[in-house]
């Protein structure tokens, strides 16, 4: 029977929010001298500071009791030794394998995994090097351009991490399209040589609507600009789907395959990092990699008093079920990381958006938290305002780099200095006192000060982590990628959910699939609410003037 472990513990959790809730950080920073070294983790490369929280020992302690209830340390071994915890859809859920070391050895029904692993990765890295040196060559010869025409799982990880180490690009431009909106692709369109531009079809199953629709067209658009049907050397795939990668008229030998032990939105790691790997080349992928490796084997290896996963999901969980706030924002000062917050709300919001426990039973606590973020500073100018002062509390991560990767003087300090300066102002607030003291300082007069005073009041005690890191690097980025793929882990295990499936995107792509010959006019709408066939109506009106 699937056991949501928080329920065991929400008495005295919630014991422990009432306490704090008597407080507030500011005393608490003020009443201990050592709170941050009490509550931040440093690695060499990375520091983790979970200070500012509505947390201490006692309460800190309580939700480690959860993670201990939860049976986290063997529902961890079972994910890494390859048994299938994925029981909707009767898989096992193994990215760490795609970067564990190639003498590992994990196996799922027997099979050793990691040498297919290996066998797969050095195709990719052969293919590469081919496509990067000049010496695979298409109809204009050489590939200047390559295009990555894939969806959700098979988008969000190469475009975001693609963006995030645009300085470590030295292998041909890089394009991205998942977007069934003709926008999308005609953009890149605009953009690209066809005689010297390679496209990239990724899909796992490679049945997917929107990419199968875009790579048609892609393929039609360079038959057509080529004069020639034979556009072949033009593509390769990224799938497990043999049969279907054929039909396109895909090669073999330009075919990666993975396996369905890789879940979408965990799939970076696999052959769906081909275009990563063509822009930074396979040495900085692997060293992607590798930084994904290092979190593994601290998620493995750390207490959780000491695991930066376990906090990481047990902050989120003291939040959503036990404080009731419903979103959590990603803030990275950082602006080549404008991805990752998209990229984390798949993978938080997908994996652990669910209404039901492993054994089909509903969940009888909130589960995963809506995940949302800009990169700062912009975001300061936008919506910081509700963060600071509206009515819902947001839990925040905030992500910098100590070193930045562009040497133009007196950006890095100024991006610094606003990045603490947020999370200082979120802990600490404002007081009424404050506030009114500020605008006698400014000379203002009594009745002013009492009519301005309120408005310029802070509540402050909002919570935040920071993890500042020496640089965005390939290492870096795996690292912080893995981390939060173990915390989203760790939260499923905790609430007795199935974070590895995705039963909720199927339905809407089931209806898409009905409702297209009624788009097209060449079925009558039938079965439909009022609402849909009174838009259908609207449509074909409109696109009949
Ligand atoms: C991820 C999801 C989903 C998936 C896309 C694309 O975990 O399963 O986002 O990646 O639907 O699927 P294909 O790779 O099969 O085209």
């Amino acid at each position: 029977m699937a056991v949501n472990a928080v329920k065991a513990h929400l008495t005295t959790l919630r014991a422990h929010r009432n306490r704090l809730s008597r407080t507030t950080m500011r005393d608490m920073f003020a009443g201990d001298p050592k709170r941050f070294s009490r509550f931040s983790i440093a690695w060499d490369r990375l520091v983790f500071d979970y200070s500012k929280h509505r947390l201490d020992a006692g309460a800190f302690k309580a939700l480690l009791d959860v993670a201990k209830t939860a049976g986290v340390k063997a529902k961890r071994d079972a994910m890494f030794s390859g048994r299938i915890i994925n029981e909707t859809e009767g898989r096992a859920v193994l990215h760490t394998a795609l970067r564990a070391p190639a003498d590992e050895r994990i196996e799922v029904d027997g099979q050793d995994v990691i040498g297919e692993v290996v066998k797969v990765r050095r195709a990719m890295t052969r293919f590469s090097n081919a496509v990067r040196n000049g010496k695979y060559k298409v109809s204009g010869g050489a590939v200047t351009d390559v295009v990555n025409i894939g969806i959700g799982g098979s988008n969000l990880g190469p475009a975001m991490a693609t963006l995030a180490l645009a300085p470590w690009h030295d292998g041909p431009r890089t394009h991205f399209v998942s977007n069934v909106d003709a926008a999308d692709l005609a953009e890149v369109f605009k953009v690209i040589p066809p005689e010297t531009t390679l496209f990239i079809v990724a899909s796992k199953t490679f049945t997917t609507q929107e990419t199968m629709c875009n790579a048609q067209t892609a393929r039609n658009w360079m038959q057509r600009k080529l004069g020639r049907q034979d556009v072949g050397a033009h593509f390769a795939a990224l799938s497990t789907n043999l049969v279907a990668t054929r039909k396109f008229g895909i090669a073999d030998e330009r075919t990666f395959g993975f396996w369905d032990w890789v879940g979408g939105r965990y799939s970076v790691w696999s052959a769906i990092g081909l275009s990563l790997m063509m822009a930074i080349g396979p040495k900085r992928f692997g060293e992607f990699l590798d930084g994904a490796y290092e979190a593994d084997t601290h998620f493995r290896t750390a207490d959780y008093g000491g695991n930066i996963p376990v906090i990481m999901a047990l902050l989120g969980i003291w939040y959503r079920n036990v404080w009731g706030f419903e979103t959590h924002a990603v803030l990275p000062y950082d602006n080549r990381l404008a991805r990752f917050p998209a990229y984390l709300q798949q993978l938080e919001m997908e994996s652990n958006g669910k209404r039901v426990m492993m054994d089909g039973r509903a969940v009888t606590a909130d589960t995963g938290a809506i995940v949302w973020g800009e990169p700062g500073t912009d975001g300061q100018h936008a919506f910081y305002q509700l963060i600071h002062q509206g009515t819902s509390v947001i839990p925040c991560d905030f992500l910098i780099a100590a070193k930045s990767n562009d040497r133009l003087s007196g950006h890095h300090e100024l991006l610094l200095a606003n990045c603490l300066a947020q999370s200082e102002a979120l802990m600490l607030g404002k007081t009424l006192a404050e506030a009114r003291a500020e605008l006698k300082q400014a000379g203002m007069p009594e009745k002013e000060i009492r009519r301005l005073a309120p408005h310029k009041v802070f509540e402050g005690n909002r919570p935040s982590t920071t993890f500042l890191y020496e640089r965005l690097d390939p290492k870096m980025l795996g690292t912080l990628i893995a981390l939060y793929e173990h915390k989203v882990f760790v939260q499923g295990a905790i609430w007795g959910i199935n974070s590895f499936d995705q039963w909720g995107v199927e339905l809407g792509k089931a209806l898409a699939q009905e409702l297209i010959p009624m788009v097209e006019g060449k079925a009558k709408v039938k079965g439909k609410d009022a609402s849909t066939a009174g838009l259908l109506a609207a449509f074909h009106q409109m696109t009949s003037r």
